[in-house]
């Protein structure tokens, strides 16, 4: 396959324990309302009642209730009752009942706003919340010991003693954190000095949860002070710093039930794995500890060889590993869930000399785990380098895995004096979660004042002088497989010598410019152009290929190409560009030629009358809806559209992040065949389409060179590889060939019915790298510009060599009649044509038999067609051909039943 590179609110304590308005309410809601309830032992509400009788409140309200009875009283004494007839003492009593009458009011008013205030204070303001953070401090004045590392060890009880005794009057000191205080745990201890890690739990009430937990996050305001009575403090301790943790995970750490701690031996690859691994899935509602140490000298490299949980949801099981022994956010290196590809880089390095492994898993779902691996290496000393030369490479540390964290990297880089330099990042993945590619706060490459990070395709940075210096920084959490790079000299004058220079920098074939496609990444080839004769203007200025235009796919980007092509108000417009009246939309004939206008005319499971364009269901009854297949969704009374639908999935969800490449990764083709002949090695690609046959091209069969290629003895098919290289690896299936069914109608001048289907010799069995792709009913539609994909170990250059690992190319389907003009009539209604106008992205020798593919919109893949022949490989306006599946797909179900 040839294939272009491509609130605080709040009244604050004093104000909550003093404040006289507060008492006076306080004191009213409890004595005239007859809000009697005395503080309960135990529970959260305790500890607020308890600040009460601290700060004296208790005593205030005694003596003010009463005042309060004595007034109420006294009013009660000034009512009087007195005969109806006693007209002359009422008028008198009047003003007085009418003061009377408005004090109780007020009273009433009061205490009702009392008893709301204090219910909102209780219920609300009050709410206790439990909170949990993990921390580290450094202890200054300790030597480590190797029974530190065993936590059941006396040494480790006793300095665990101790730290925790110094973490309390820390705590203590603080107002902020001090009163909330109920309990802390030493978990663990690490060189350097020593390196304590624990765990604090808090009650603390809902409106100081905000300044508890910023005490609890700053360096400075963490001190160990000097206690008066302790002259000579036994521990001198530093860096006080702890982050709030989910109190679930926190709660689960007193279980040490799936909790290990390993060191690293030197020279050694330590592995350990989930529990039950490979036998049995790991269990629910677990949380595990896997604390990784090495030497004090040393840093870390832990990889996943294999990693399956549960496919990633906000609550799905997870992985997450840090940079420390504290499953802290701000040393957190990464959070993995789902599967992964076994190509797929999950190789960490730690920037000190541990690291923590954490699973966390929910109630459901049975997934196999991981095993993992990690050793020891020296700590790196120096990153970046001075770079002198007309050219070169670098990269992050430790690339492809992913860079260690708390990292800072200079690169000089000096090309001779009359020279300019430029850098070309050939892979580029400097991803911080969450972090916006526009501001880089994080991770970063800085160059000239310039900072790039995230995920980009290959970009180059050009320099006007002879010097660049590079810089990059990892922040203390989250990592990546950060940049491969080369450094290039250039004449300043002509920095693309022969060739057109993008403003990103890049050199691209001068035939590039103003050809309708943007090479460019910035589309600076296609800017400043002239349309020719041959291309179309479109209303954004660009230059197209007039063939492009009313070909159904917005080229222009603007859509202006597709604009005039509409159909008139009365008209319908087909798939294939043609407009028919709309009267004839639905009428039971195909008006379109394509069945266009007879697709999607029922709805649910009706029936209409079988026609050329319509799905017939199992039953024989038909249904107008377009590729209804295995899309999820049943639409045959008898389900049989969803029937045999186990296909057309990939096994792994994550591939390897292979930009401007073309490598495919294991398991990413899971339906790629590649068909050997003895002593020839491979000659053709198939598809799997079932456990026991095979889709392939009818000309991989001719007779050649005095060759029976049609003997199936000679062929043995490799299922589930992806490097020729590593035929006998332990994941790839061998088969040989029971019989080799060509089409009868094959033509081997025109190449017209070029299809034929292979019976394995027993069947396959299905893994996570074998898989059999869908096929398509032949009413199936694969609309003109759809992106399919072609995959094989084809030359990758015309008449050049074989690729050794899977190739892939995305490329478009191209309109019937334009793709006739192009290829001289040579086109059959078995035929289509698939590829990139432009050139550079093709199938080539020795892709042929091999597949091409289309992702609907279930996500399942669909055969769309087998790799057939071309007009050389990659050429421009030269897309490839390929045997339409859709018209060959009766044939295909006459001879396998499939
Ligand atoms: C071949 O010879 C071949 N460019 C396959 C595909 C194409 C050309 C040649 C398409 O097998």
């Amino acid at each position: 396959m040839t294939l272009r590179e491509g609130a605080n609110h709040i009244l604050e304590e004093h104000q909550f324990q003093g404040s006289p308005s507060f008492q006076t309410s306080a004191l009213l809601s409890r004595c005239c309302s007859g809000y009697t309830e005395t503080p309960r032992g135990g529970g959260g509400d305790s500890f607020y009642l308890d600040k009460l009788v601290a700060a004296g409140a208790n005593r205030s309200f005694a003596g003010d209730c009463c005042h309060c009875m004595r007034d109420m009283n006294n009013l009660d004494e000034g009512v009087e009752f007195l005969p109806a007839m006693n007209s002359k003492k009422m008028e008198k009593r009047g003003p007085r009942r009418q003061v009377v009458v408005t004090v109780l009011i007020i009273v009433f008013l009061l205490v009702s706003l009392t008893t709301g205030l204090l219910f909102w204070h209780f219920k609300y303001r009050n709410t206790p919340v439990q909170k949990v953070f993990n921390g580290h401090l450094r202890v200054l004045n300790w030597e480590f010991l190797d029974a530190y590392e065993n936590s059941s060890s006396p040494e480790f009880s006793m300095l665990a003693k101790k730290v925790k005794s110094t973490v309390e009057e820390i705590y203590k000191n603080h107002a902020d954190i001090g009163p909330y205080h109920k309990e802390t745990v030493i978990t663990a201890f690490s060189e350097g000095s020593v390196i304590a890690y624990y765990w604090s739990e808090f009650l603390v009430p809902k409106y100081r949860e905000e300044s508890l937990d910023r005490a609890m996050a700053d360096k400075q305001s963490l001190v160990q002070r000097w206690n008066p009575r302790l002259r000579n403090p036994m521990l001198k301790v530093e860096s006080v710093i702890a982050f709030p943790v989910d109190p679930s995970i926190a709660h689960s750490a007193r279980d040490n039930s799936c909790m290990f701690s390993l060191h690293a031996k030197e020279g050694e690859v330590t592995s350990f794995t989930t529990p039950g691994f490979p036998n049995s899935p790991y269990p629910n509602n677990a949380l595990c500890y896997w604390a990784l140490r090495a030497d004090a000298s040393s840093s870390i490299s832990l990889t996943f060889k294999t990693l399956e949980l549960e496919p990633c949801r906000d609550d799905s099981d997870y992985i997450k590993v840090y940079d420390s022994l504290s499953p802290v956010e701000p040393h957190a290196l990464v959070r993995l869930c789902g599967n992964y590809a076994p190509s797929y880089n999950l190789t960490f390095l730690s920037s000190q000399n541990v690291m923590l492994v954490t699973l966390v898993t929910n109630k459901e779902g049975r997934f196999p785990g991981f095993k993992a691996e990690f050793f020891q290496l020296p700590k790196m000393k120096a990153c970046g380098e001075t770079l002198k030369g007309e050219s070169g490479t670098f990269t992050t540390p430790y690339y492809p895995a992913h860079y260690p964290p708390d990292m800072d990297c200079v690169w000089n880089i000096e090309v001779p004096s009359i020279k300019n330099v430029k850098v070309r990042f050939n892979m580029f993945f400097v991803l911080e979660p969450g972090i916006p590619v526009s501001s880089c706060t994080k991770d970063y490459v800085q160059i000239n004042g310039t900072r790039y990070c995230g995920e980009r395709s290959q970009f180059v940075v050009a320099s006007t002088t002879n010097k660049i210096e590079l810089r990059f920084h990892s922040d203390q959490s989250y990592t990546d497989t950060g940049f491969s790079a080369e450094f290039l000299s250039y004449d300043s004058s002509d920095p693309c010598p022969g060739k057109f220079t993008c403003n990103t920098g890049r050199c691209i074939d001068r035939s590039m410019r103003c050809d309708g496609w943007l090479d460019c990444v910035d589309g600076s080839d296609e800017r400043s152009c002239t349309c020719t004769e041959q291309q179309f203007k479109c209303q954004n200025g660009w230059c197209k290929p007039r063939f492009w235009v009313c070909d159904n796919v917005n080229d222009c980007g603007d859509n202006s190409d597709e604009l005039q092509c509409s159909c008139s108000a009365d008209s319908f417009k087909c798939n294939n560009g043609k407009c028919v009246p709309s009267t004839q939309k639905c009428d039971g004939k195909d008006d379109c030629e394509d069945g266009s206008d007879e697709g999607s005319c029922s709805t649910g499971q009706t029936t209409v009358p079988c026609k050329e364009y319509t799905y017939k269901c199992r039953s024989g009854h038909c249904i107008s809806k377009q590729n209804p297949e295995c899309d999820g969704e049943q639409d045959c009374e008898d389900h049989s559209d969803e029937d045999n639908c186990n296909c057309g999935l990939r096994s792994y969800v994550r591939k390897s992040r292979i930009v401007g490449g073309q490598n495919s990764d294991v398991g990413e083709w899971p339906w790629q065949v590649s068909l050997h002949v003895k002593g020839q090695g491979h000659i053709c690609g198939a598809s799997l389409v079932s456990a026991n046959w095979l889709v392939s091209a009818a000309h991989c069969f001719l007779p050649l060179q005095g060759i029976r290629y049609s003997d199936p003895s000679l062929w043995t098919a490799y299922l589930g590889l992806t490097d020729q290289g590593d035929r006998s690896g332990p994941n790839v299936q061998t088969r040989k060939i029971k019989s080799i069914i060509s089409h009868p109608f094959f033509n081997d001048y025109t190449y017209d019915y070029d299809i034929a289907v292979l019976e394995l010799q027993s069947p396959v069995t299905f893994t996570a790298v074998v898989q059999p792709i869908c096929l398509p009913d032949a009413t199936h539609n694969f609309p003109v510009g759809k992106d399919l994909w072609v995959t094989g170990w084809g030359a990758t250059a015309e008449g050049g060599t074989g690729a050794s690992i899977l190739q892939k190319a995305e490329i478009r389907l191209i309109n019937q009649t334009v793709c006739n003009q192009l290829l001289t009539d040579q086109l059959t209604p078995r035929m289509m044509c698939v590829g990139i106008l432009t050139g550079g992205v093709d199938a080539c020798q020795g892709d042929s038999g091999g597949p091409l593919v289309s992702v609907e919109p279930s996500s399942r893949m669909f055969l769309a067609g087998v790799v057939s022949w071309g007009d050389g490989c990659a050429q421009r306006n030269k897309p490839g051909v390929y045997s339409r599946l859709t018209s060959l797909r009766d044939w295909i179900q006459e001879h396998t039943g499939l």
